[in-house]
């Protein structure tokens, strides 16, 4: 059977999904929705509405960390994304956990925030690897949409300047453990916890090499562009393009 992985093209936590799947050179079909649109889609699956969804042989996984380690089981165990020694396992599991629970969360609605005022480039973004219909939807409800995704996401001035500063406090962190000159994380190698970073620091940084979520820079509401531009040129920020120059086509 083929995978299937049920996808909003644009979601950082879909995009880890994938390139965990392509990194193991795993085959799969993208099923690909607009946000919002990817519930039926999502719901149709597992009855759940968040997604990446991994449909396989013996079911579905629902959690991006769940298709990790269905990828991992599948890969020798040297280039797992968790290592085997239990001590590097521990703290790879600490920095994926934290790195899902507060950096995609905060780049998701920072990004939203600038991007959702400007309806075509917003339309462009969120359709990208969607089907026609769905695009044609959402620009036809495109006022809805937009206030739906708002409330959904809490995306106001305020909330996106928390993020914001949450995700300067988050990348100071990762500059500083970096700051000792070594290539990845931890571990001494490529894991979870760069793959995560990375993956979902992209939307506020929009590194080049990303399948998924492409916003073209000179379409960038200037505001947007300046804060990438911070970003960008900390650590952290230089870490993160250059695990997508490096590492994002990279095969285990
Ligand atoms: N913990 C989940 C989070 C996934 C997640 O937040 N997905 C978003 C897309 S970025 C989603 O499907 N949101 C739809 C909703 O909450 O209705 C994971 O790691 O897979």
């Amino acid at each position: 059977m083929t995978l299937r992985l049920v996808t909003i093209p644009i979601s950082h936590y879909c995009e880890k999904a994938r390139w965990a799947l392509e990194r193991a050179g795993l085959a799969f079909v993208e099923d690909g929705h607009v946000p919002l649109w990817h519930w039926r889609a999502a719901f149709a699956v597992k009855g759940t509405r968040t997604v990446p969804i991994l449909v396989h042989e013996a079911g579905a996984e629902t959690d991006s960390t769940d298709i990790l380690h269905y990828v991992d089981a599948r890969t020798a165990p040297e280039a797992r994304l968790f290592p085997e020694d239990p001590a590097q396992r521990a703290e790879v599991e600490q920095w994926e956990e934290r790195f899902d629970r507060s950096l995609g969360p905060h780049s998701r609605r920072w990004a939203y925030f600038h991007l959702l005022p400007d309806r075509d480039l917003a339309l462009a973004t969120v359709a990208q690897g969607a089907p026609k219909a769905e695009a044609v939807l959402t620009r036809a409800l495109f006022p809805l949409y937009a206030a739906l995704l708002r409330r959904g996401l809490n995306i106001t001035p305020q909330k996106s300047m928390e993020s914001l500063t949450k995700l300067h406090k988050l990348f100071a962190e990762v500059s500083e453990v970096l700051a000792d000159g070594r290539p990845y994380l931890c571990a001494g190698r490529f894991t979870a916890a760069d793959l995560t970073f990375a993956s979902l620091a992209a939307p506020a940084l929009l590194p080049d090499h990303h399948p998924g979520f492409v916003v073209p820079w000179e379409r960038v509401p200037a505001a947007m562009r300046t804060e990438v531009e911070k970003l960008r040129a900390t650590p952290a920020g230089q870490f993160v393009l250059r695990m997508y120059a490096e590492e994002r086509g990279k095969k285990a």
